[in-house]
């Protein structure tokens, strides 16, 4: 596959509802949109940082300038026989996973449409829905949460995940908990406790979590095998899980049993499928995470999520929960906790182009 130009849209969406976690509010989303071009087809991509580097270390406006200047040219005005070959490219630059992950993305979907496939068949998924649960952001009261995950439950979703920070934990789960004694409960913390909190999760380790995600620091993972060596409920990471070599010692200290997958967190398909293949090889299930994508990051991650060791419910709920109007034409949306893989070759969905053009607050076009 020849590749011959590409665009850099950044597109700015409202949220329909406050999204509070221990790192902050967002009540809008920046996207970064990348349209890669060649032999007359396009594969899209979009990136999962976010303006300011809260979650992990990378932002919109590096990420926008290292595809501009570094990324985009490695690997345009070239043809590349593969996935793989593409990511050797881009492999002398350190670091960046969620930029060089927007360039991977794209690629995936622009190969698979060149072959005619649908991205899941060609990552070699084995489900044609992926089991969804949903992430609640930090409410204003209990009662307003309970309200929450009252509807979320009757609109099907499969688990209920609550984030959590320093004053609003044990409380909050005890209250969903009581109220909804078999629900399928787990909370994250994106990373804003420290060993210093044991007795908070040792309180936590009663109320029957399928798992308690990102507890510590986002780089860490010698302190998560502390802290897993003291509870019985297992711990899920996310920030820590940067790669498959990640993963790797991540299970071997134990710092983990569950990991949360993130195709833009750790560089691209490729490498969420070694992070996938290396979790199943220490039966440590994994989850398809989210990143408040619009269509086009949510259509990837659900072709990602048809490989055969995502078992637990993952983040990807339905677009419209998230957006008034989306990128795409096409509505990704879950029906009774069960996310069906968008039809056709590639990624699967169509862009509202005009749509795009007309709200993109800026379009860089880069040739090679
Ligand atoms: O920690 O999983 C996270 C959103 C933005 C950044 C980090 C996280 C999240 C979510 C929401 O939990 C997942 C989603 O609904 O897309
Ligand atoms: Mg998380």
């Amino acid at each position: 596959m020849k590749l011959e130009h590409a665009e850099l849209y950044l597109v700015r969406l409202p949220l329909k509802f406050r999204f509070e976690t221990s790192f902050g509010t967002q009540t809008e989303r920046t996207l970064l949109l990348l349209i890669l071009s060649g032999e007359g087809l396009e594969g899209y991509s979009e990136g999962v940082m976010e303006v300011l580097p809260a979650y992990r270390e990378e932002t919109l406006a590096g990420a926008l300038h290292l595809l501009e200047t570094a990324l985009l040219p490695a690997v345009l005005g070239k043809d590349w026989e593969n996935p793989d070959q593409l990511v050797q490219a881009l492999a002398p630059f350190r670091g960046n996973r969620m930029a060089k992950a927007v360039v991977e993305m794209a690629f995936w979907d622009l190969w698979a449409k060149s072959l005619g496939f649908p991205l899941y068949q060609l990552l070699g998924g084995v489900r044609r829905e992926v089991p969804v649960g949903v992430s609640l952001g930090i409410q204003p009261s209990l009662e307003a949460t309970l309200d929450l995950v009252e509807r979320h439950l009757a609109e099907g979703y499969q688990r209920i995940k609550l984030k959590i920070k320093p004053g609003w934990d044990v409380q909050v789960v005890a209250a969903v908990r009581e109220r909804f004694p078999t629900a399928r409960l787990t909370v994250d913390a994106n990373s804003a406790y420290t060993l210093a909190d044991l007795p908070v999760f040792r309180e936590l380790d009663r109320y029957a979590l399928d798992y308690i995600e990102q507890p510590l620091a986002y780089d860490d993972l010698v302190d998560h095998a502390k802290l897993q060596q003291a509870l019985t409920t297992p711990l899920c990471l996310d920030e820590s899980i940067t790669s498959a070599t990640e993963a790797r010692k991540a299970l071997e200290l134990g710092a983990g049993r569950v990991i949360n997958l993130k195709v833009g967190r750790v560089g691209g398909h490729l490498e969420a499928r070694k992070v996938h293949d290396v979790a199943a090889a220490w039966s440590a299930p994994v989850w398809c995470g989210g990143m408040l994508e619009a269509g086009v990051g949510r259509a990837h991650n659900i072709h990602l999520a048809t490989l055969a060791n995502f078992t637990h419910p993952g983040d990807t709920s339905s677009a419209s929960r998230y957006w008034a109007e989306d990128i795409v034409e096409e509505a990704l949306e879950a029906r009774e906790g069960w996310m069906p893989v968008p039809e056709g070759p590639g990624i699967g969905v169509t862009l509202r182009r005009d749509w795009i053009r007309k709200r993109a607050l800026e379009v860089r076009r880069v040739r090679s």
